[in-house]
């Protein structure tokens, strides 16, 4: 598992790169919550997730980017594996291309939800898990939430009804990162204990460094019959990025051109 560590560390690095690259020449996007996630896209896409056949297989398990302004690094993540060519990188944000500012499911790889209102991903998820479940599939649905997106009151309805439904073919992920668009998520509005809110509905929690793979897979191998799953991942928003790190300024602002040489070159030399 440690080379599989050092291999997803290089990955990790190569997609905080090319979202940063995106963000830069389309001069729009947000880089913050899209550098958080980085960790949790490759647990989920490289180990967790049942891809099977690749994107069109219609047994693979489902994936919705419910924080969907993040989605660079799902991008990054998408050319790294040449899904999208490594050009297309430059047409991010740009009119016609398929790489636009929030994932569209018809032209965008595993993704299965055309996001962008935040808080709506969560209870299409979750209605998707129902049916799968209902229909006895066996499909499992996963979905990226962000915590300010955590604020939404369509996410607590969802989460009810997760654990009502006894999904426990649906795992939510929240990526804890602490900031949200203008300020700190407890500044703005404290979600309390949310590891203590989803078990109270009827959860199996987890709560983990949103970094650290191991962390990352000893949670996803965690599974309760009847019940729906959420992890909490502790993470940084901008991480890797000393300028960006834990502030909301660079939620939604991309960087110039000499700002970005010197995010690469600090990636280039962690
Ligand atoms: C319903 C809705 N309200 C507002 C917005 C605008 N918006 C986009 S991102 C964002 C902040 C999201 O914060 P968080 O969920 O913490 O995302 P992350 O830190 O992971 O980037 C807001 C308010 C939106 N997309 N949808
Ligand atoms: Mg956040």
């Amino acid at each position: 598992m440690e080379h599989q560590f050092e291999e997803w560390k290089k990955l990790a690095r190569e997609m905080r790169k090319k979202t940063l690259m995106m963000v830069s020449k389309a001069n729009s996007g947000h880089p913050g919550g899209a550098l958080s996630c980085v960790e949790i896209l490759i647990t989920l896409f490289e180990h967790e997730m049942r891809l099977y056949d690749g994107p069109d297989d219609p047994r693979r398990d489902k994936f919705v980017f419910s924080k969907g302004h993040a989605v660079p690094s799902f991008y990054a993540y998408l050319i790294e594996k040449g899904y999208f060519r490594e050009e297309e990188m430059d047409t991010f944000r740009q009119k016609g291309s398929r790489l636009q500012g929030h994932p569209i499911k018809e032209v965008c790889p595993f993704n299965d939800f055309n996001p962008g209102s935040l808080g709506q991903g969560v209870s299409a998820a979750t209605g998707m898990a129902l049916g799968y479940k209902m229909k006895k599939t066996g499909h499992r649905v996963y979905v990226l939430i962000g915590d300010g997106e955590s604020d939404e009151g369509i996410v607590w309805e969802a989460a009810s009804a997760a654990a009502h439904y006894h999904l426990d073919n649906l795992t939510y992920i929240v990526d804890k990162n602490g900031v949200q668009l203008d300020g700190k998520t407890e500044d703005i509005m404290n979600l309390g204990d949310l590891k203590k809110r989803y078990e109270a509905i009827g959860f199996l929690a987890d709560e983990v460094n949103g970094h650290d793979f191991g962390e990352l897979l000893e949670a996803f191998s965690h599974h309760e019959e009847g019940k729906p799953h959420v992890i909490i991942a502790h993470t940084v928003k901008g991480k890797g990025v000393s300028y960006m790190e834990g502030n909301y300024k660079w939620h939604g602002k991309a960087p110039d051109a000499e700002l970005l040489a010197q995010a690469l070159k600090e990636l280039e030399e962690a």
